[in-house]
């Protein structure tokens, strides 16, 4: 008997969040931010100016990077972090040095974190020799391994794993450090994730594993390409989890603290959902005709770094004159880091072939 075709047959996707005439709303709802002042988080003034200049070096550096790109300085792929500042910032005054982050691909925030200089990451966008990766990674491979930042990674989920190593690793060698590992909304339907979740915590490992949910993976809205509530996925590997406002520093602070004092403690993995939003485009070709332009300028409206400036000067932790003179600062590094990247000489012929593996270690070779 030939097949009818019904007309209630739907493919379209139903996933988180409400849809109305087709189209979705919002990338991301914010939780509420944390009500708690800088004295009582613990931080101090000289913090948070720290802070202050740390995200506003990440927004001014990336906004120079495009630049240079529009240029024709340098090509390739570059996604930038504009708008998810907070997150990086307020966890890395959160952790010890010591502990291990590992990230994907929208990586040049967490480097400048993570002690790679203005003139480091330029120049490895410029591909140039004095670059963090000696010009042979590029925007997708920032790393700075003496400061334990592991890199910025290319496929989706695929460092998800490499956390876990970590972690097995900081637990073996009973090292007293825990293991960060950040990965968009996309990241949380790969295998790797479930698989790593699970060993996570069967072995009891010292882990935080955090989706940066920015809203959209690539063109499609995280309300379009997953089910239920991201957050929830911890529920089927029993871990513990939180869901956290990442447009607010203090809020990302406070409460990655909490977490990663919980983690030392105890030997236990967390599952985080930060939820933000990037401003610019996936990459640097993209059109960006799946959001409104009143969608962005919501978001915008919230931004961490006039935030924390708004802050500053309405709890008199400083003054105009002394913020203007951070940004000042930041500028001018920015600059100089452009003329560095712009002088610098490309790799060697000879060099292409190094630092493709490890090659001290015989576990490479056999
Ligand atoms: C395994 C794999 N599949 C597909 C891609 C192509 N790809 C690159 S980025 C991306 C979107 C990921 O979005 P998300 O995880 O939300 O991170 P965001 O870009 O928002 O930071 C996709 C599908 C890839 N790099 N790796
Ligand atoms: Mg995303």
């Amino acid at each position: 008997m030939a097949n009818t075709i019904k007309d209630d047959i739907i493919f379209a996707p139903r996933g988180i969040g409400e849809e109305q005439d087709g189209v979705v709303q919002k990338g991301v709802d914010l939780p509420a931010a944390t009500r708690k002042k800088h004295k009582a988080l613990g931080l101090t003034q000289d913090d948070l100016l720290a802070m202050f200049e740390q995200m506003y070096l990440q927004r001014r550096f990336e906004e120079r990077a495009m630049q240079q790109y529009q240029k024709g300085k340098f090509g390739g792929f570059l996604h930038l972090y504009i708008g998810q500042e907070a997150i990086s910032t307020g966890t890395v005054f959160a952790i010890d040095d010591k502990d291990d982050i590992i990230t994907a691909y929208r990586d040049h925030g967490w480097g400048l974190c993570r002690g790679i200089s203005a003139n480091e990451g330029m120049a490895e966008l410029f591909g140039k020799a004095t670059g963090c990766s000696r010009g042979k990674g590029g925007s997708m491979h920032f790393a700075n391994v003496k400061e334990h930042f592991w890199g910025g990674y290319g496929i989706v989920g695929g460092h998800i794993p490499i956390n876990a190593g970590f972690a097995f690793a900081n637990k073996y060698n009973q090292t007293g450090n825990i293991s960060l590992c950040f990965f968009g909304d996309g990241a949380v339907d790969q295998g790797a994730l479930h698989e790593t979740l699970n060993l996570a915590q069967l072995w009891k490992l010292p882990a935080i594993f955090v989706v940066e949910n920015n809203g959209y993976s690539m063109g499609t809205a995280a309300k379009r390409h997953t089910v239920a509530e991201i957050v929830d996925r911890a529920k089927g590997y029993d871990m513990k989890s939180a869901v956290i406002n990442g447009m607010d520093v203090f809020s990302v602070y406070e409460k990655m603290k909490e977490i990663a004092d919980d983690v030392r403690k105890t030997s236990e993995p967390w599952f985080v959902e930060i939820r933000t939003y990037r401003y610019r485009g996936h990459s640097m070709s993209d059109p960006q005709k799946y959001r409104s332009k009143e969608e962005l300028e919501e978001y915008q409206k919230n931004d961490p770094i006039l935030r924390l400036r708004d802050y500053m000067l309405a709890n008199n932790v400083a003054k105009e004159d002394a913020i203007k003179a951070i940004e000042d600062k930041v500028e001018q590094e920015v600059l100089d880091a452009v003329k560095f990247a712009d002088e610098s000489p490309y790799p060697e012929e000879h060099e292409m072939y190094e630092d493709m593996f490890a090659e001290e270690n015989p576990y490479f070779h056999t």
